[in-house]
């Protein structure tokens, strides 16, 4: 299986600590793409042009982060990272999305600042900038449910709050969640968070 990577994106980072803490580096070979250059390897594994990408090796593409998370979960074996079924199921995967909605809004911030500033929108960035305001307002009010076993849900927090940190530190989100800022300094320690932070 080939994974096309980039060591900056969030979702990228989320299928890594996945490969990660099932102890499966060799399984899965990782190669890093450069997505706004258009490599045409990048899009004859994903249509859409965004890393991840997952190739297997009857050259099946599987692409969008919970989707290849999803996969890799079943296909590596070890303990899964997604609840199996029912409630704990919805629940991580609705806690996946609020993670995967604070990346992107965040990533957007990172694509408009590097437009010429003329070209920039006050009213988009002030968009994202909200949602990932009452995103955060969200996790800190349910924090105390974030302890527990490593989740992909837990894991989509942790790796859109450390692109916060990596691009836009003057958001400072860890004032008024301090709640949330103590379990995020606690869980980021693991060693397959620490292995791929960006950097
Ligand atoms: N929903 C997608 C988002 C992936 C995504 O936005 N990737 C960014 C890098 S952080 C990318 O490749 N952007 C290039 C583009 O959109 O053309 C996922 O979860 O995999």
């Amino acid at each position: 299986m080939e994974l096309f990577s980039s060591p900056t994106s969030p979702f990228v980072r989320k299928v890594r600590v996945l490969i990660r803490e099932k102890g499966a580096t060799g399984k899965v070979r990782e190669t890093v793409v450069a997505a706004l250059s258009d490599p045409a390897e990048l899009h004859a594994a994903n249509p859409l042009g965004q890393v991840p990408a997952l190739t297997l090796d009857d050259g099946t593409q599987i692409f969008n982060s919970p989707l290849i998370c999803q996969f890799l979960d079943e296909e590596l074996g070890g303990a899964k990272l997604l609840p199996p079924s029912g409630k704990a199921r919805w629940a991580d995967m609705r806690l996946q999305t609020i993670g995967d909605g604070i990346a992107e809004a965040a990533v957007s911030l990172s694509f408009e600042r590097a437009r010429p500033e003329e070209q920039r929108s006050p009213v988009w960035t002030g968009r994202w900038q909200r949602a990932i305001a009452r995103s955060l307002d969200v996790l800190e009010a349910e924090a105390d449910a974030l302890n527990g076993d490593l989740t992909l849900g837990r894991i989509a927090i942790v790796c859109a709050l450390s692109y916060v940190d990596f691009r836009h530190d003057a958001l400072n989100w860890r004032g008024g969640h301090p709640k949330l800022a103590d379990w995020y300094k606690n869980i980021s320690g693991r060693p397959a968070f620490v292995e791929t932070a960006p950097a």
